[in-house]
């Protein structure tokens, strides 16, 4: 006899999930499912997909041998449902109940589509976050602008992170000044710890294989981490190998070296098998046992605390249409060159081909590279929203959708970004070593050879006049393009119109 139906979502691998507090071993059933739906509303990196699905299956073995009852449904199960819904449906009926627990799922379209079902559903707070929405949006109200970094401040005294008798460790909330050096390649740097895929990883592998080998993305090697064990492993490589130059390399972008001191952590975060918490408590510990610098520590703990908890108070709180503003009415389609299609531009080339390679690239290389020249080149923010969303192992609606169509694009008109995220090519060549293997050269500004952020980034400036002249943070930039020559000018509209016209017709750039 079950009484309720316990839904585990696949990224909601947490032992301590809300959902799972609130059951009862002996007469709850848990529902974990994969479906076609899940693995469809984008086309996934085959990557992603195998992360969530041996995820999932690990974690119900877990499940069952911590004594509850799982009912696990596997993709080609005959009679599967393609949906969540589906899934719950059949499972109620076979269990003659419709009640059903789950904690909040991070996408308003499943929210959506549970509160819609025929069925009983309580949803419970997602409290693995450190900040409940009601807590962001208390903060958030009737403030003239949502900052990161003054929220960041509630989020340290609130957990007490890298706090001293009420102050702030070091003296300082934020050593980000800090934290702009660019990196040389170094054959010391270990990179992100690795992982032997086990046979549970290797039979997932064939299935994706099979089923999603066409999507955008390289499965084998697979190297993630798929339990929470081997998610500890990571933490602990991270904190003890690369932490130390966290700070100072944040920005810096290297050809060939892919991950430099960034942890690759999100994937865990982001499905549950780590808690931002315990990952904040182990990187402090660090700092304060002396083998960290502030700058490193404190860094890390505000993309945690800070950028990511805000990301979601943002989601939750501007509803289920934010992914569909487009405050500056951009409409071109996202250039082929972002599935893999040729391209000059080195660093283009290299963030693509290594989001290819690995679902991965760093935070510089998703907003300074490929979501600058997104933004630069007016494309349409949900084809860019839909592009993060697929390609990356840890995409996830919540933090994907403000991180781009927000801060990236500027598509919500500025709640997150108080100006553009663009720049020319001068800043790419400053933090990476992109641009000596270029067909393109940094240095030109007008002309076939000049640097495509430097023509487009003008024009840019140009086509939005109107809405950016009056931002006290832009005006030195018109001050800039208004003291060019008018036959500079010229020259920049007519080489960014080359390039434009050149996306339009879905030839190279
Ligand atoms: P590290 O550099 O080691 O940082 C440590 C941790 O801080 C990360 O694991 C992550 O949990 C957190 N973090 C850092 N920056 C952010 C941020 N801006 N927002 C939220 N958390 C942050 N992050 C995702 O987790 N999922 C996404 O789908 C995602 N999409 C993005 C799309 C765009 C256009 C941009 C500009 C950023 C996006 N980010 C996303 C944020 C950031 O790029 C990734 O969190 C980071 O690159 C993950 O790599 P890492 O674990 O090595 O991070
Ligand atoms: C991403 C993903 C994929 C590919 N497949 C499944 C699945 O088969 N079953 C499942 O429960 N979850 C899957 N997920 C994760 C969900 O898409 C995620 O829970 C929602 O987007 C909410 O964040
Ligand atoms: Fe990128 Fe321009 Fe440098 Fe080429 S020259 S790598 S396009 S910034």
């Amino acid at each position: 006899m079950v009484n309720r139906l316990i839904l585990v979502l696949g990224d909601q691998l947490s032992h301590a999930l809300s959902a799972l507090r609130d059951g009862d071993r002996s007469g709850d059933l848990v529902v974990m499912a994969e479906v076609a739906d899940e693995a469809a509303y984008v086309p996934h990196h085959p990557a992603k997909i195998a992360l969530v699905l041996s995820a999932m299956r690990h974690f119900a073995e877990e499940l069952r041998a911590d004594g509850w009852q799982v009912a696990y449904t596997r993709f080609d199960d005959p009679g599967a449902a393609t949906s969540i819904v589906g899934e719950l449906l059949r499972r109620g009926q076979d269990h003659a109940t419709d009640k059903i627990i789950v904690t909040r799922p991070g996408e308003w379209r499943l929210i959506e589509a549970l509160e819609d079902a025929p069925l009983t559903v309580t949803m419970l707070p997602d409290d693995r976050f450190i900040c409940p929405t009601e807590v962001f949006d208390q903060w958030a109200e009737g403030r003239k602008t949502l900052r990161m970094e003054y929220f960041y401040r509630e989020m340290r005294r609130r957990t007490g992170l890298l706090m001293e008798d009420g102050t702030p460790a070091g003296g300082k909330w934020n050593f980000d000044h800090d934290n702009r050096k660019p990196a040389a390649a170094d054959m010391l740097r270990p990179g992100p710890k690795r992982f032997v895929p086990d046979a549970v990883t290797e039979e997932v592998l064939d299935l994706v294989e099979a089923r999603f080998g066409g999507n955008f993305g390289r499965l084998r090697p697979f190297c993630l981490a798929v339990t929470r064990s081997e998610a500890l492993d990571a933490l602990n490589h991270f904190s003890t190998n690369l932490l130390a130059g966290f700070g100072d390399y944040q920005d810096a972008m290297l050809n060939d070296d892919r991950f430099l001191h960034h942890s690759v952590l999100s994937p865990y975060l982001n499905i549950g098998l780590l808690e931002p918490m315990e990952v904040c408590e182990r990187v402090e510990h660090e700092w304060r046992a002396g083998n960290v610098p502030i700058n490193a520590a404190e860094g890390f703990i505000r993309q945690i605390i800070g950028w990511r908890e805000y990301m979601r108070g943002i989601y939750f709180r501007e509803g289920p249409g934010y992914t569909r503003r487009n405050a500056l009415g951009h409409r071109r389609d996202l250039p082929a060159m972002y599935w893999g299609a040729e391209t000059g531009m080195a660093c283009m080339r290299s963030a693509i081909a290594q989001t290819r390679e690995e679902a991965y690239a760093h935070h510089i290389q998703r907003l300074m590279v490929t979501g600058n020249f997104a933004l630069l080149a007016g494309v349409d923010p949900h084809q860019v929203h839909q592009w993060y969303l697929s390609v990356y192992a840890d995409a996830f609606e919540w933090v994907e959708a403000p991180n781009t169509v927000g801060m990236s694009q500027f598509a919500d008109g500025g709640i997150i970004a108080s100006k553009p995220y663009v720049s020319s090519g001068n800043y790419i060549d400053r933090m990476s070593n992109y641009c000596g293997s270029c067909a393109y050269s940094v240095k030109e500004k007008t002309g076939e050879r000049a640097c495509p952020f430097n023509l487009l980034y003008w024009d840019f400036m140009d086509r939005h006049r109107d809405r950016f002249e009056a931002n006290p943070r832009m005006a030195q930039m018109y001050r800039g393009w208004d003291r060019m020559s008018s036959q500079k000018r010229a020259a920049v509209r007519e080489g960014a119109g080359r390039i434009l016209a050149r996306l339009d017709a879905d030839e190279p750039v």
